[in-house]
Formats: C-alpha cells, structure tokens, sequence
C-alpha cells in the first residue's frame, strides 16, 4: 500500500511541482483547470447544476464549456506565455467521467502539445474503477476523489440519488454504490503508484463527526493527502432549503488538527478553485487568455520552461531549508495573523474587498499556514448577502476572533476601529507575506500602544 511515508523519489519530485499537493509549490507554481465535462452523473444536496461542481470549483458563475479541440487550443496558448504552469486539470463544472469522451480526448491533446505539464484529475469517483487504464496509459499521475462519506447511513444525508449505465439508484443503495466504488477506485490507483488525493467537505450537522474515520480508512487505502473543505451552499440547492450552514472556522481547524495528528497528511491551502481557473492558487487568471486571443500554433519554449522552473525549484529548496532552520531555532508564543490577499503570496488585497484571508501563526522566527478562511462560505451563495455592512463586519470579526493582527493592502477607517476594539490589530502592508507577517509581529506591540497602524 503506497503511504505518505514511502513515496519514491519521483513522486516526491511529481508532488513538489504540484500547487495543490505541495503547500511550498503553490507560491510558485501555476494550474490550469480546463472546463470540457458539464454533465454530472450523481447529485449532491449541496449542489445546483447550475452552477460548477462544488466538489472542486466554487459555485457562483458558470464556466463555459470547451470542446477538447478549444482546450488544447487554450492549454497550448497558456504554456507558451505562463512559465510556472505545471498542472493542467480537468475539474468540472460537472464530474469528469461523467464525460469520459471529452475528458480523455483533452488530456491525450494536452500530453501531445505540452508534455511537460502534470495531468491531475478531479472526480466524484463513482466511474472511477472503470477508467483506470486510461489513466495510466495517459500518464495522469494526480486523481482527486471526493468522498464525504464511507458510511451509508452518513451519506444517504448527501446523496439524494446517484445514476449508472442506465439505472437511478435512490437513497441508502445510491449512497452505498457510490462509496463502495469511491473506495475500490482509490485502491486501485494508489496500488498502481497514482498520487490519490481525497477532498471531502465539510457539513455540520451530517457529516463533521464522521470525517476522522473517513479520513482514517483513506489513509488505510493509499491516499497521499486529505483535503477538507468548508460546506458552500449553491442557491437554490436542497441544503439551501434546509437551512444548512458552513462550519465555523475554528471547528474546520480543529478537524484539521485531529486528521493530522492522526497521521494524514491534511491540505491546508485550498482555494476552492474554479473549473476554469489559471494561475496560482487564489488568482484567477482566465480573463488574461481568453480563447480567441490565443494563436493557432503558439511557440512553446520546451528549454526556457525548463530552465524557469529548475529557479523556481532551487527557490523551493532555500525556502524549505530556511523553514527548517528557523523551526530548530523557535519555541516561543504564537502569534496568529491574518492576511488579505489576491495571490502571488503577497499582502495585496484591500480589506474592503476581500472574500477570503489566509490565516497564519507565528512565534516570530517561523510562519505556519494554518488554512483559508472564506467569508463567503457565511453568505450561502446569496447574492444581497453583502447588502448589509455592518453585519457583513461583524461577520469577518467573529471569523477573525482568534487572530491578533490583520494584514492588508488597505483598510477604511470604519473597519479599523471596530477591528481594533475586538482585539484585531489591522496594519496595512505590501509585499512578501512572510516578510510582512515577521515584521509586523515585531513591532505589533508598538503599535498596540499607539493604537495606530502604518499606511
Ligand atoms: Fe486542480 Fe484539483 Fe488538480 Fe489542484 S485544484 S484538479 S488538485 S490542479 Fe487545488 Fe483548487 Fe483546492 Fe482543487 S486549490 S480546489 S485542491
Ligand atoms: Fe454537483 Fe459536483 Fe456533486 Fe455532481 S459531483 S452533483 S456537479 S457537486
């Protein structure tokens, strides 16, 4: 069984160019999610079809649909002009085998034109086993599975009903068909070397107190990683109706610490990503490549790609050692901060427009993502949930509560008081967020007394 533990080498190398799989990569390395699957196979309480799978992409806007001979055009365009891309990914809007054509037919474009890249895929697994030799004739190294559940009497709550080769399968037999598939495809590919990553999402009240075990017999099947998620409502979607709620962060944190100290390796930086999504994690880049701008032949550098991403590498490498060393040398009290951010790993969102803060500790030598913090995932997906400000703040500070200071590129005087009489300290910064988070750490209790920030 491939664990955690005994990766080889060229997994270890696979992992450390994969944003997603590796927290360091994802200050440096770009993905690219091509939308080519609509169709969905299953349905989710959580879920409207009118918008992309929230399994792996977030609802809110529909991506357009591209034919494989649009994404290979697109993929191409976008590796001759983004350097740092190494993962191309097919996640949505619906589930991937659920359009196995297109899929399929997209990532041998892709391998063809762009070699270079990872493969990554992202599915509700209930098709999964049947596929497994496409898999790894197309050399996809990375699968992402979303199991919310491994018990039916759970995922009944979750699975209204699912649909295969031509039978629709309703209540406790859909969520047992699904999962039993979801587990034997995981077994599958981990036995055969693939780097399984599972995503599970959060719900209150139907599954929080079930994702140890999911996570324990994951861990036991082979997956490299566990991702877990807060619960985004679609409009319109059945636990819209129910009234169902997102987990507050503090309870997200606190099942991330109980899967870690359980021995998974648990992803911290996920940023719910679109299906069409481009760029590092957390920026959205699709708008900079729209398809018809891009050339029918595009120049792809093979060598000046090369030679990028070995920098981008030796950066990962001094930072990695650098983390060490500063870990060896720290002991002291923690400090946790928050920071509004565009991506880019750095301080460069304005407080007014954030939707998400990245949340970290620090004992002022060393710096630890602890996770993200959207503050959509308080509006369930309405849109006039902003129409209010003053609740909208009071919001962000109750999401806030733990953090000592607030990092951002800048801040109206409204939100800086209130922050400030919670116990928030906010100090407008720019640039590295490293750099900003130590900084600001040192000299916070300077400006705690003056009651003022910088900028
Ligand atoms: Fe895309 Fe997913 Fe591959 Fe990453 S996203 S298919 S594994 S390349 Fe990453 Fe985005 Fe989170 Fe997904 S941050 S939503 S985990
Ligand atoms: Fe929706 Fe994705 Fe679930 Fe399909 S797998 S129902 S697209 S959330």
């Amino acid at each position: 069984m491939m664990q955690p533990s005994c990766l080889s080498s060229e997994a270890e190398e696979e992992i450390s160019r994969h944003p997603c799989y590796s927290e360091e990569a994802h200050r440096f390395y770009a993905r690219m999610h091509i939308p080519v699957a609509p169709a969905c196979n299953i349905q989710c309480n959580y879920c409207n079809r009118k918008f992309d799978c929230v399994n792996e992409s977030r609802p809110g806007v529909v991506s357009e649909v591209l034919t494989p001979e649009q994404a290979e055009r697109k993929v191409r365009g976008v590796a001759s002009q983004l350097m740092q891309l190494s993962v191309v990914g097919v996640a949505g809007p619906g589930d991937p085998l659920a359009n196995p054509e297109q899929t399929f037919d997209t990532f041998a474009r892709v391998r063809k034109h762009v070699p270079d890249v990872s493969l990554c895929l992202s599915t509700n697994g209930l098709t999964l086993y049947r596929h497994v030799d496409e898999i790894m004739e197309l050399g996809i190294r990375h699968v992402t599975i979303t199991i919310n559940a491994i018990d039916p009497e759970v995922g009944q709550a979750i699975y209204p009903w699912v649909f295969d080769e031509g039978v629709r399968y309703e209540g406790r037999e859909a969520a047992e068909l699904l999962i039993s598939r979801q587990l034997l495809g995981l077994e599958l590919l981990a036995k055969l070397g693939i780097l399984v990553k599972v995503n599970s999402i959060m719900i209150p009240g139907v599954n929080d107190h079930h994702l140890a075990a999911v996570s324990a017999r994951v861990k036991e099947l082979g997956a490299t990683l566990h991702n877990v998620t807060p619960l985004i409502i679609a409009p319109g979607s059945q636990y819209e109706a129910d009234g169902r709620k997102a987990p507050r962060p503090k309870e997200l944190l606190n099942l991330q610490e109980q899967l870690g100290r359980g021995g998974m390796k648990v992803m911290r930086h996920c940023r719910q990503c679109r299906a069409d999504a481009i760029g590092l994690l957390g920026q959205d880049r699709n708008p900079d490549f729209p398809l018809e701008a891009m050339e029918a032949e595009p120049v792809i550098n093979e060598e000046a790609r090369a030679m990028f991403q070995r920098e981008l590498d030796t950066k990962i490498r001094e930072r990695v050692l650098a983390k060490q060393a500063r870990r060896i040398q720290a002991g002291g009290q923690k400090t946790r901060v928050a920071v509004a951010t565009r991506g880019g790993d750095k301080v460069n969102q304005h407080f007014g427009h954030a939707t998400e803060f990245l949340v970290y500790d620090t004992d002022g030598t060393d710096v630890q993502l602890l996770g993200v913090r959207k503050i959509q995932a308080y509006c369930h997906g309405k849109a006039d949930c902003n129409g209010d400000k003053a609740t909208t703040l009071q919001e962000i500070i109750s999401i806030l509560s733990d953090c000592r200071i607030l990092l951002c590129s800048g801040i109206g005087e409204a939100p800086r008081a209130s922050l400030n009489t919670n116990g928030v300290l906010p100090l407008v910064r720019k640039g590295g967020i490293q750099e900003a988070i130590l900084e600001s750490v040192k000299y916070s209790s300077y400006f705690e007394k003056l009651n003022i920030s910088k900028g």
